[in-house]
């Protein structure tokens, strides 16, 4: 099992771990099942957490028994409405967003020469993290339209990995979603989970906000794990 000392990078979510976008997401898709008379519920929320535009979609329409009701190329509308309306609520998006101990976080990792990407399943995360003003951490985000699986296949970790120089199992990868969590996992990178410990058990390490991030709770957590 690799060593805390072996670790060079570090891996990051967007939505839920540097912001809280997923209101806006949550909200956006709402207004999509409202359109297609689909029943909105908190599993139905819990499900989609974290998934890709086309799949959150699929999900969505599954509940209802709807998924071969629409063509490609109706669905592909829909999903654009959905980002239409994603897109207008992030619009007043700033740096007053960002979720607790990030930026404290984000100076530690960097004055201790760590590397960083961001290995999110949005499109918007180049607009997001631009608004969050956080553009001089992140010059390496993922190109989630190039990636051909989705989380929770391990794709978009092990690009993240490769575009910092580094293999999967020299970084930390850190993410919210329970798909998010299991991409980590199998790209075979350490995982940090931020929230519901019941939804997260596969991680590495919990953690119950990201005000707990910092490089002594993870090493601290990381000893307990490995003993
Ligand atoms: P978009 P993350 C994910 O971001 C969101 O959690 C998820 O709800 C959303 O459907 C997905 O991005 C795609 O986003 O529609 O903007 O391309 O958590 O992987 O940073
Ligand atoms: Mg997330």
């Amino acid at each position: 099992m690799v060593q805390f000392n072996e670790i060079r990078g570090f891996l990051f979510d967007l939505n839920g771990i540097l912001t809280d976008s997923w209101i806006y997401h949550s909200q956006a898709w709402k207004q999509i099942a409202d359109k297609l008379n689909i029943k909105w519920t908190p599993q139905l929320e819990e499900e989609i957490k974290g998934r890709s535009r086309l799949d959150t979609l699929d999900i969505i329409l599954s509940s209802m028994g709807y998924k071969d009701k629409y063509t490609k190329a109706e669905k592909i509308q829909l999903a654009q409405e959905k980002n239409n309306v994603y897109q207008t609520l992030i619009d007043k998006m700033s740096p007053a967003d960002r979720l607790p101990g990030i930026m404290q976080f984000l100076e530690q990792l960097t004055s201790q020469g760590y590397r960083m990407a961001i290995a999110s399943a949005s499109e918007n995360a180049p607009k997001e993290i631009e608004k969050l003003q956080l553009t001089n951490y992140f010059p390496n985000i993922v190109d989630i339209t190039k990636i051909e699986h989705n989380k929770p296949a391990p794709d978009v970790y092990l690009k993240a990995a490769e575009m910092l120089g580094l293999t999967a199992n020299q970084c930390v990868g850190i993410d919210d979603g329970e798909v998010g969590i299991e991409s980590i996992n199998q790209a075979g990178a350490i995982s940090i989970g931020i929230g519901d410990l019941q939804v997260l058990k596969a991680a590495d390490i919990n953690f119950a906000s990201t005000k707990d991030l910092t490089l002594a709770n993870i090493q601290h957590n990381w000893n307990d794990h490995h003993a």
